[in-house]
């Protein structure tokens, strides 16, 4: 009994030293590398002009060409599109941009008028 009352002293000695000495640096530093990384995956939305199914397509796949972007949805209804990125590698505007030069408009970026002419009849949101 006495021999097990030790036992369990000395683990929790143990891990007590463990948790005061060279381990807690080591746990700091990886906390900090999760709270890195979680701030580098940014949600946000973007208000995106589009009609149809193709509009869908031709946003989505520009969103996701910027490198960085790890998920792009556009919802026809909301004209909305919401997209994950790695804040250190891309940003908003960047995408923003990417979306604009195929020929739809977003809330930041206004596409030129030669590449939206350019668009597939249907998708011609402008009106
Ligand atoms: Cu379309």
């Amino acid at each position: 009994m006495k021999k097990y009352v030790l036992s369990v002293v000395v683990v929790a000695t143990l891990s007590f030293a463990a948790c005061n000495s060279g381990s807690k640096s080591e746990t700091a530093t990886s906390q900090t590398e999760v709270k890195a990384s979680a701030q580098q995956d940014q949600h946000a939305s973007l208000a995106v002009q589009g009609l149809c199914e193709m509009c869908k397509e031709n946003i989505e796949k520009a969103a996701k060409s910027v490198d960085g972007v790890s998920m792009a949805e556009w919802n026809a209804e909301k004209k909305e599109l919401h997209l994950h990125f790695d804040a250190q590698k891309t940003s908003l505007d960047a995408v923003s941009k990417a979306i604009a030069k195929v020929g739809y408009d977003t809330d930041k970026d206004k596409a030129d008028q030669a590449t939206y002419d350019a668009l597939p009849a249907c998708c011609k949101y402008r009106g």
